[in-house]
């Protein structure tokens, strides 16, 4: 297996707009976040991918560019993004950008000029159909963010392909042109400094030509056989290779809805020549009562199943990005640990664990780092995201589902959840800003902050920090084989890895009660490098306490 960089970089997610304010508007910023390098340079991390920071009208935070080579006048100016990367490249941290070209903002300049007429220079840069015969959309599909997928345009009476909101019209990458605008964009880029992109819904780019029907969930139709995956998405990948990746040592993962693992060994394999790894999402999308909503827990069977069989499918031939959550999903200690006062702490501690323990770059959401947990949402009001906002009206005004049975789900999964202000400390508005911040913070800042948890050396934080300096001291934690024991336990998640002589165990309880384990034989005696109880682990049994965790190294 070759070695690189990436392989051994833990990467970290900065959400801008809720991550540190500058200047008191209640909107965070680059300033804010070069406020901020130090505490992650502390951490320890390696890289921070920024969600995008770009020119944008804002209906979906920022995933609706309006200018790829200039940055949101909330954010700051193109100097303050020079000194951000300027003094993060002195503290040894890269910086990937977040890169979003399936689709642009309706206000981009590109899809200004191309609605204006079908003979538009830029007409055929997005993806325009006739309606029926009775004038309704061309097909059935539905966006993602709730509606239909095409937009009637009154202009040139015709309808645009939206797979997110209206806001955010496809481009259409069959045009060369298209292509060729977004490579030089991305040089731009690469030539100032920056080293990398995660490019956003990336699987999604390719569309096939003929667009019929999906199969209807709901009130529309399914577009994903049609647009996920699609048919030309490797020819795309691989001339973006060509023309701009190869070119310098930077780091791609792609955003690939509906990948599967031997999807995967295409999009990241290791001589492919495509992206170095990609994020899959079948352990947070195997839960869902109506679309993606629910409130009830996952099956830990289950997530073991997808997480091992990713670590095994992949292992010699693709990269895993390792994740819990991100600025679309819950906080994971709510979701997948328990954010009860007297088990937070330490099933943050272990999720943190069982994850960075894989096989795989793992990426802490802005936050996690401190066990930050979800926002108690008490009414439509406290929302802010499209698409929780959408969601509602589509499930219960539309008269799908009540409210009463509807609202914890929304509440459980909504992605506002992870974009509640980072609590840095215990002033007013956890320090965030001196000013109203643009969205709620999580009442529980007082108690759950970096401040206190910098301090505390036995805090999330520290843990987290222990965690990224063990893979710097560990190569089999990198590059070592993984193994799941026990896969039927609905208690616990137990794995191996291995590396020459080599060999670690991990051990993790998702249970609230106390469980028994047996050590393995051939681990019994060994040394445990990090463990979230105080516990020995030197006889044969242990008595897990509730969301124990622990690894054994065998040398
Ligand atoms: O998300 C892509 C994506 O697949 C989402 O639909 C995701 O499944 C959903 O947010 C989960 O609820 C990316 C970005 O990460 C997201 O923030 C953007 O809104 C979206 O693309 C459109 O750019
Ligand atoms: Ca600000």
């Amino acid at each position: 297996m070759m070695k690189t960089w990436w392989k051994e970089a833990v990467i970290y997610q900065i959400y801008p707009r809720s991550f540190m304010d500058s200047n008191g508007d209640g909107i965070g910023d680059l300033k804010g976040i070069t406020s901020k390098l130090d505490y992650l340079k502390y951490l320890g991390i390696d890289v921070i991918w920024l969600s995008p920071v770009y020119q944008s009208p804002n209906d979906d935070n920022g995933y609706d560019i309006s200018d790829y080579q200039s940055i949101m006048d909330e954010f700051g100016t193109m100097e303050d993004f020079n000194e951000m990367l300027k003094e993060a490249h002195e503290r040894g941290i890269r910086i990937v950008m977040d890169l979003v070209v399936n689709h642009t903002s309706d206000e981009h300049k590109w899809f200004m000029e191309s609605r204006k007429s079908k003979e538009n220079a830029y007409r055929d840069y997005y993806i325009w159909r006739e309606g029926k015969e009775d004038g309704m959309p061309p097909n059935n599909w539905g966006a993602c963010f709730g509606g239909s997928a095409w937009e009637y345009d009154e202009e040139s009476e015709m309808y645009y392909l939206h797979m997110f909101s209206k806001k955010q019209p496809d481009l259409n990458w069959e045009n060369p042109k298209v292509r060729q605008e977004v490579f030089d964009m991305m040089t731009w880029w690469c030539d100032k400094g920056i080293d990398g992109f995660r490019m956003d819904v990336i699987s999604m780019i390719s569309k096939t030509k003929e667009m019929p029907d999906g199969e209807v969930n709901g009130l529309y139709g399914n577009p994903g056989p049609y647009c996920v995956n699609g048919p030309k998405v490797h020819d795309y990948l691989q001339e973006m290779n060509e023309k701009v990746l190869s070119k310098y040592d930077i780091m791609t993962v792609g955003e690939t809805p509906g990948v599967t693992t031997d999807l995967a060994k295409q999009y990241a394999g290791e001589d492919t020549h495509e992206l170095n790894m990609v994020f899959q999402f079948e352990h947070v999308e195997n839960d869902g009562k109506y679309g993606k909503w629910t409130d009830e827990k996952v099956s830990l069977v289950n997530l073991k199943k997808i997480m091992s069989r990713w670590q095994v499918e992949l292992y010699g031939k693709a990269w895993n990005s390792l994740f819990w959550d991100n600025h679309d999903q819950p906080r994971a200690v709510s979701r997948f640990g328990d954010d009860r006062p007297q088990y937070r702490d330490v099933s943050a501690k272990m999720l943190a664990t069982c994850l960075h323990m894989m096989q795989g770059s793992p990426y802490i959401y802005q936050g996690e780092e401190l066990g930050m947990t979800n926002y108690p949402f008490r009414k439509m009001e406290d929302f802010r995201d499209i698409e929780s906002i959408h969601a509602y009206e589509e499930w219960c005004k539309g008269g799908l589902v009540s409210h009463e049975l509807f609202w914890p789900c929304l509440v459980g999964k909504s992605r506002d959840n992870a974009r509640t202000p980072v609590q840095w400390d215990d002033t007013e508005n956890a320090g965030f800003t001196i000013g109203t911040p643009w969205i709620g913070v999580n009442p529980n800042y007082k108690e759950i902050n970096a401040k206190a948890e910098t301090a505390d050396m036995g805090s999330v934080f520290h843990y987290y920090k222990k965690l990224i300096a063990l893979r710097k001291q560990n190569p089999v934690i990198v590059y070592g084989k993984y193994e799941l024991l026990l896969e039927d336990s609905e208690d616990l998640f137990v794995y191996t890895r291995a590396l020459d002589e080599e060999k670690l165990l991990v051990v993790c309880s998702f249970s609230d009660k106390e469980v028994t384990f047996r050590i393995p034989d051939e681990f019994i005696g060994s040394g445990c490098i990090i463990s979230n109880r105080e516990n020995t682990y030197e006889g044969e049994m242990v008595e897990l306490k509730p969301y124990e965790a622990f690894v054994l190294h065998k040398k």
